[in-house]
C-alpha cells in the first residue's frame, strides 16, 4: 500500500514533521486524551517537531470521535479503518502514511509513558542505529505488581522469541524505526508482535531503552489465546525466514 492510497482516509492533512509517533487504538476513548496531552508536553521540551497518527479500526466506544476533538489542540491525523482489523497492520498503516523521518510506535493505553520518547529517537536521530525498543527487562525497567500468572506468560513469550532474537524485550510494543527501514522490511501483520518483525526480518542493531511498564486503567486488554496461538506461528514464519537466510547467505560464501 502507499502513502497516495490511503490519504483519502487521512484527516488533518496539512502537517509535516520530523517524527511521527503511530498510535493503534481500539475502544480507547477513555485514555487517549491523557496520551495525546503527555505527548504533547514532552515533544514540546524536545527538539523534535513531531505529527500524531492514530489509527482506529472503527472502534465502537467512539475513539475516533473523541480523536477529532482532539485534532483542535494537538497535531494529529486520524485514519479511521472500516474494512480492517488488527494491532500490526494498523502500525504498518501508521507507518505508511507518516511524514516523519523517524517514527515512533505505542500503545494507547497509558501502558508505554511519554517520557521515554525523546530517548528512543535520540538514537536513531544521531544515525547510530535504525531501530530503538523500549524494554522492560534490562536496566532500570520494570513492570508494575504484576501476578505470577502474567510473569510467567509473559516470559514463556519471551523464550519463545528468543528463537529468533536476542534483544531482552522482543514482545515490546514500545518502539522507535526509520521510516525508509520500515517500509523497505517486508513484514506479514498476522502476529500481534509488530516490532518483532521489524527486529527479526531487518536484521539490524538494536539499542534498548529501559522503561517501566504501567497496566492500563481505563478499558479492556484486546489480547486473546488466538493471538498467542498468532504468536507462535509468527515466531515459527521468522525462524524459518532466519534458516532461509542462513542457507542463502552460506551458499553465497561458497
Ligand atoms: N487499530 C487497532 N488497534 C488495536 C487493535 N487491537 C488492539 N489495538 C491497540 O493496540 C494497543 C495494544 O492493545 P492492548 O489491548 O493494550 O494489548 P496489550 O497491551 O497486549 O494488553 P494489556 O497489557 O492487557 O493492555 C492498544 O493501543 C489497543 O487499543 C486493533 O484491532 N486495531
Ligand atoms: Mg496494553
Amino acid at each position: 500500500m502507499t502513502r497516495q492510497a490511503i490519504q483519502p482516509a487521512i484527516h488533518n492533512l496539512n502537517l509535516d514533521a520530523e517524527v511521527t509517533i503511530v498510535i493503534p487504538t481500539f475502544n480507547e476513548r477513555g485514555n487517549i486524551a491523557q496520551l495525546c496531552h503527555d505527548i504533547d508536553h514532552i515533544m514540546a521540551s524536545s527538539n523534535y517537531s513531531h505529527e500524531i497518527i492514530i489509527v482506529d479500526d472503527n472502534s465502537p466506544d467512539d475513539t475516533a470521535e473523541e480523536v477529532q476533538h482532539l485534532q483542535s489542540l494537538y497535531p494529529i491525523k486520524l485514519i479511521r479503518r472500516t474494512q480492517e482489523r488488527g494491532l500490526s497492520s494498523a502500525v504498518v498503516c501508521g507507518i505508511i502514511a507518516a511524514t516523519g523521518k523517524i517514527v515512533v510506535v505505542m500503545d494507547a493505553d497509558l501502558s508505554h509513558p511519554a517520557k521515554y520518547i525523546p530517548q528512543l529517537i535520540e538514537p536513531i536521530h544521531k544515525g547510530e542505529v535504525q531501530l530503538t525498543l523500549a524494554t522492560r527487562f534490562a536496566g532500570n525497567g520494570g513492570t508494575q505488581n504484576w501476578p505470577l500468572r502474567r510473569r510467567i506468560v509473559s516470559s514463556t513469550a519471551r523464550r519463545i522469541a528468543g528463537a529468533v532474537t536476542n534483544v531482552s524485550d522482543p514482545t515490546s510494543g514500545f518502539f522507535a524505526i526509520k521510516r525508509d527501514l520500515a517500509v523497505s522490511t517486508p513484514t506479514r501483520t498476522l502476529g500481534w508482535k509488530i516490532a518483532l518483525e521489524y527486529i527479526a526480518r531487518s536484521r539490524v542493531p538494536v539499542t534498548e531503552i529501559p522503561f517501566v511498564f504501567y497496566d492500563r486503567k481505563t478499558g479492556q486488554s484486546k489480547l486473546s489465546t488466538r493471538h498467542a496461538a498468532e504468536f507462535v506461528l509468527q515466531v515459527a514464519l521468522l525462524l524459518l525466514n532466519r534458516i532461509l537466510y542462513a542457507i542463502k547467505i552460506t551458499s553465497e560464501t561458497k
